[in-house]
Order: C-alpha cells, then sequence, then structure tokens
C-alpha cells in the first residue's frame, strides 16, 4: 500500500488556514525561524525493522492484524511513515530477523519509497534453527572459542548484507552476561568479547563504523559484559576510530544522567547515535517522549549545543534511531507519534537563547538559567514541525491523516487480520 501525494495535499488543504495562524503566532517569536525550519525539514530519524509489527513481551504477544508479513511490507510501512511525516527515509534491519534474500529489488523497492538503509544489526542473543553452537552462555565472550568465532563469523555475515544494501555500519548489542555472581570471570568475559569484536572490526569495510551498544541489565541479571558507557567505551576506544557508544535511552538504571553521558561521549567522538525511546523502569520500549519528555529536551539540548561547539552537522554526523516495541499501539502510529517527540525535543532544542544561556552559566545564575531553558521547553513548537513537513511534501498532522486514509483497514484487507511480523 502506498500513499499518493495529492490524499496528502487533499487533506493538508483542509488544514491549512489554521495552521498557518498557528505557524505565524510562533514563528513572531523565533529570531532565525528559516534556519529552523530548514533544520527540521533534513532531519530525519530511521526506522527500525523490528518495530512494524505488534511487540509482544515474555507473557504474551497480541497482535493488531494487517503486520507486514515480509522485508517487503516492513519496506512499504516505512514508506508510509515517510510519506507522511516525511521524517522517516531510512530503514534499519536485524539480522537474521530480516535477511534482503534478493538485495538489488529491496534497494530498488526502497528508493522507489524515497528510503534507504541504515545501520545493520547483528543478532547472537538467540539460538536460530539449524545453528551449531548455542548462545545459552554467551556469545561474543563465550569461554568457548568455537562459539566466539560462530558469533564473530554471523557479525561479518552481517556485514555482508549491509554492504549490499549500502548501510555504513554494524550495530552490535550482546546480550552476553551472567545471572549468578561467580558464574563468570568478568575480566575474562571482557577481555574476550574486546578480541571477537576486535575481529569483526577488521572485516568492517574503509568506510563502515561500529556501534557499540550497552546495557545494565535483562536478559542477565547480575551482570552485562557492556553493561554501561564506560565499558562500551572502554571497548569502542581500543578497538579504533570506526567504533563509538551507542545510546539507548532505555538502557540505564533509574535515575542516570543520561544527558550528561551524552556530552561527554560527543565531547571525546564518540557518540555513534541513538536508539530512542522512553520507559518509567527499564528496557520499556515505550513510544518516545511518552513519559518523560523533558529528559529528552535536555538530551537535546546537550546535543545542539555540543555539535554546534564541533561544527557537526546535526542531520548526517551521527546515527538517529527509533529502538521501540509496542504491544497495545498500531505499530505505524506509535512510530508517527516517536518521530514527532524526536523532533519536538529538536525543535525545542534549537530555540534555546544559546548567549544568555552562557551568560547565565558564567554568571552562576542558575535561576536564570533554568528559565532559559524552560522558556524554549515550554514553547509550543507543533506548528514548527507542520510547516517542515508541509515543505518538504508530508502531511501537517501524519497521525490524524493516516487515520483518514483508513490505512490499517487497507493493510488488514491487503495482509489479513492475523499476520505476524519477525521480531521480538
Ligand atoms: C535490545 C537492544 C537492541 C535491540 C534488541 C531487539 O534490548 O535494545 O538494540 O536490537 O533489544
Ligand atoms: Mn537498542
Ligand atoms: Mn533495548
Amino acid at each position: 500500500m502506498q500513499i499518493e501525494k495529492h490524499q496528502i495535499e487533499e487533506l493538508n488543504q483542509q488544514q491549512l488556514a489554521a495552521h498557518k495562524r498557528r505557524f505565524e503566532f510562533t514563528a513572531e517569536g523565533v529570531a532565525n525561524i528559516d534556519e529552523v525550519i530548514k533544520k527540521l525539514s533534513v532531519f530525519n530519524i530511521a526506522i527500525p525493522s523490528w518495530a512494524l509489527g505488534t511487540g509482544g513481551t515474555r507473557f504474551g504477544r497480541f497482535s493488531g492484524g494487517g503486520e507486514p508479513r515480509s522485508l517487503e511490507e516492513k519496506i512499504e510501512d516505512v514508506g508510509v511513515i515517510h510519506a507522511l511525516n516525511q521524517s522517516s527515509n531510512s530503514i534499519s534491519l536485524h539480522i537474521p530477523w530480516d535477511i534482503p534474500e534478493n538485495a538489488s529489488s529491496i534497494k530498488a523497492l526502497a528508493s522507489q519509497l524515497g528510503l534507504h538503509f541504515d545501520a545493520v544489526n547483528s543478532n547472537t542473543f538467540q539460538d536460530q534453527p539449524n545453528q551449531k553452537l548455542s548462545y545459552k552462555f554467551g556469545s561474543l565472550h563465550h569461554v568457548d572459542k568455537a562459539v566466539r568465532k560462530q558469533a564473530i563469523e554471523h557479525n561479518i555475515e552481517v556485514i555482508k548484507y549491509g554492504v549490499q544494501l549500502d548501510s555504513k555500519a554494524l550495530s552490535v548489542w550482546l546480550s552476553d552476561g551472567s545471572n549468578f555472581p561467580g558464574q563468570l570471570n568478568l575480566r575474562q568475559a571482557f577481555q574476550n568479547t574486546l578480541e571477537s569484536l576486535q575481529e569483526v572490526y577488521e572485516a568492517l569495510p574503509a568506510d563502515w563504523k561500529m556501534w557499540i551498544e550497552y546495557k545494565p541489565y535483562e536478559p542477565n541479571f547480575y551482570s552485562t559484559t557492556i553493561g554501561d558507557w564506560g565499558q562500551s567505551y572502554l571497548l569502542a576506544s581500543k578497538l579504533g576510530n570506526k567504533a563509538s557508544t551507542l545510546v539507548d535511552l532505555g538502557h540505564h538504571l533509574q535515575g542516570t544522567n543520561i544527558e550528561q553521558i551524552v556530552s561527554l561521549l560527543l565531547m571525546e567522538g564518540k557518540l555513534a547515535g541513538f536508539h530512542f525511546n522512553d520507559s518509567k523502569y527499564g528496557d520499556d520500549d515505550l513510544t518516545v517522549g511518552s513519559v518523560n519528555p523533558y529528559q529528552l529536551f535536555l538530551i537535546f539540548n546537550e546535543l545542539v549545543e555540543g555539535m554546534d561547539a564541533k561544527g557537526m552537522d546535526h542531520a548526517t554526523s551521527i546515527g538517529w534511531m527509533i529502538d521501540a516495541s509496542h504491544n497495545v499501539k498500531d505499530p505505524i502510529e506509535d512510530l508517527l507519534q516517536s518521530v514527532q517527540a524526536i523532533k519536538i525535543a529538536y525543535a525545542q532544542a534549537l530555540l534555546i537563547d544559546k548567549k544568555a544561556l552562557t551568560a547565565a552559566q558564567q554568571n552562576n545564575d542558575v535561576a536564570q538559567a533554568q528559565e532559559i531553558l524552560q522558556q524554549a521547553y515550554r514553547t509550543d513548537v507543533r506548528p514548527l514541525i507542520a510547516e517542515a513537513a508541509l515543505r518538504a511534501g508530508g502531511a501537517l498532522d501524519p497521525i490524524g491523516s493516516f487515520r483518514k486514509l483508513k490505512v490499517r483497514d487497507q493493510l488488514i484487507k491487503d495482509r489479513g487480520l492475523k499476520t505476524v511480523a519477525t521480531g521480538l
């Protein structure tokens, strides 16, 4: 199913007059409005191939109907998202959940929808049918060299798929860890991981990156071998320039100051990018901005400030991706909401009066510093996001349009009610 340009234009037309009024009201207070709109127009966030189906928990999975049955259908769904928001022009594949059997036809389909391929993700946290050795006790950190070798080869195979699709990064998340004290020699586990990653690193093409994700617990509950940003950073530093640290917002213990981690990784040139989601307790993978939008804004404050300090291009110099899953929402609606939330936080960060904030910081004027941040945070920037989408050919109201166009009904008609997408 594909959304036609004229369908979006017709819906936009009905909302145009109200939008213009709202936009002019907000734009009046923004000195560099054209620059802000331009930055918002080129800002894209990748969609993970595993988030297009209904997510499950370990207690059950309730399929929502019309889920994509193949990689082609997942790409079509990203096409729908991108047609509506003009901000999701790439897809990130998880191998082997989504193996591109015929790379050239997959690439052709994607580019017809204005999409390309973001990072490829390896999976050594599950055993696959016909797999020789088990990952029950880990993969790249395993005590048995043969298991490590199998996991290394899998990562190299993932790079090969990525090369066929013009991806430029391998993203590695390991569930490796231990469930009980004493189970593992922690130093040995780390060293095995480093050696294994070194072999994968050797196989990276010259223009590729390796993104190393960390996570404090789950599925292991005593130690995770890449458990925090320090451990990821250590690996990335030892590996070399192509390796850096990937921050998944759900992979921190409660109360962690994520914006500070982000700020320092950026300073060191070791921030690979993001897996965006939101959480209340742990790796909840909830819709971005649904629980703690202020934290997201504070992260973007550090990002904009830190990237500007280094003259980095906001849109392209690090990886922007969603990593969420949904067991009670329509996945497409959820992803549209997530992308909107990210763009809202980014727009608010662009509105911060940087000069005034620097002055307040220099004068230890704490109250004023807070006023400046919250002035930006409390600005309703949604008309700016809508204007950027409008100028790029997207919908003023992506979710409203998705509903009015009855996209899900159509997908159920085309694919059936009881379809199940690959993924978690
Ligand atoms: C993990 C982690 C990875 C993702 C898997 C599915 O918790 O966030 O990025 O690939 O889940
Ligand atoms: Mn992740
Ligand atoms: Mn996760």
